[in-house]
């Protein structure tokens, strides 16, 4: 490993061996990546059998989300290209980051977004990183729909996860996880919206086991949203609801790689409900000191509910849950379900009293 490796030079760098980059490629990068693993101290010693539970955390992201791998990479190729544009299609986190690195390659992006359906963190982003943010009297896939028609016609380049670039980033967390183990997990869990991801996992742990890395792979586990499980139901959803806004898909772009994905791997797919998530998702916070996105938590909320199923029996086997994205995204979620501070004047006497000292 060369020394110009460290300190940690972001996934493309890191990871360049394993990914369609040459020398001539412009890494346009804000360090991403190398994102912690951590164990579980709460939520895993309670789930039946003998499974060791795992947190991918990557909302520690330059954005604060996973998006930021795949980002890194879809705007470095961009850039070698000579693009000037890019636009995407997004719930949110995508947004944040497609604004982010456009930026710092000095493109303008272009962003699309269902109004009233952007967590308030992710939209501050999209408009202070300068995107031409549009707000679109539509859901997810109506915008999705528009900017696939769009950057068909006009020298704009589409970095939804359907841009092939964007799956390469994004294998570099699965990469991870098994540097960080030393071989793959048994499973690994993951919220599924738009299917890019799930998808991207799989093959990073594909690639790993090819060049003989790692020996095994996991089963891969995806969770849906209830009221937004067209992979569970195999019909697309017209109107998708979940209080999870960031997977708030009806037609996953990936779809047909993500079944692949399930299937090749052993896996499962499964609708979690959103007070299942909302539960779980104040869990990591206040038992385990992590704070993640609802959405993030459908993948915890997801383990939970298959191992009171029986689903891992009584194995002793490591699962792995990636919290796609930070708890600050979503502060109005977070401050409606938390109690409200207590008040108290500005005397140690009224506030040591309070605390009962
Ligand atoms: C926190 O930003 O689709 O299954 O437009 O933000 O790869 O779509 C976000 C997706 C999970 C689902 N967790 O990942 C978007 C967008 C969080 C997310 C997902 C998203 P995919």
């Amino acid at each position: 490993m060369s020394s110009s490796r460290y300190p940690w030079p972001g996934v493309i760098e890191y990871y360049s061996d394993f990914l369609p980059v040459s020398d001539a490629t412009p890494r346009v990068t804000l360090l991403e990546g190398n994102t912690p693993l951590i164990p579980s101290v709460s939520i895993g010693p309670s789930l039946p059998g003998k499974l060791e539970l795992w947190f991918k955390y990557e909302g520690v992201n330059p954005t604060g989300s996973f998006k930021d791998r795949g980002m890194t990479m879809a705007i470095s190729k961009a850039a070698e290209a000579g693009a000037k544009a890019t636009m995407c299609a997004s719930t949110g986190n995508t947004s944040a980051a497609a604004a982010a690195y456009s930026t710092r390659a000095g493109m303008l992006s272009i962003v699309l977004i269902p109004a009233g359906y952007v967590a308030l963190g992710k939209l501050a982003q999209a408009l202070s990183y300068g995107a031409r943010t549009i707000q679109v009297d539509g859901n997810f896939d109506d915008c999705l729909r528009l900017v696939r028609e769009i950057t068909d016609k006009y020298p704009v380049v589409l970095v939804n996860s359907l841009n092939p670039y964007r799956m390469d980033g994004q294998k570099t967390a699965a990469f991870e996880v098994c540097d960080a183990l030393g071989e793959a997990p048994a499973y690994h869990a993951l919220p599924v919206g738009n299917a890019g991801n799930i998808t991207a996992y799989w093959w990073g742990y594909k690639d790993y086991q090819e060049r003989g890395i790692t020996e095994r792979t996991p089963r891969m586990l995806g969770f849906q949203a209830a009221g937004a499980a067209p992979l569970v139901s195999g019909e697309p959803v017209s109107k998708p609801e979940t209080v999870a806004t960031a997977i708030r898909i009806g037609n996953p772009a990936r779809w047909q790689d993500a079944m692949k994905a399930v299937k090749e791997s052993d896996g499962i797919l499964r609708a979690v409900t959103d007070e299942e998530i909302l539960a779980v998702y104040q869990e990591l916070a206040a038992k385990e000191g992590i704070f993640c996105e609802p959405a993030s938590a459908a993948s915890v909320a997801g383990v939970m509910k298959v191992a009171a199923e029986g689903f891992f029996g009584e194995e002793s086997a490591t699962v792995v849950c990636t919290l796609t994205g930070h708890g600050l995204k979503d502060p109005d979620r977070a401050v409606s379900l938390a109690q409200e501070p207590e008040e108290a004047p500005a005397e140690t006497k009224a506030i040591v009293e309070m605390l009962g000292f």
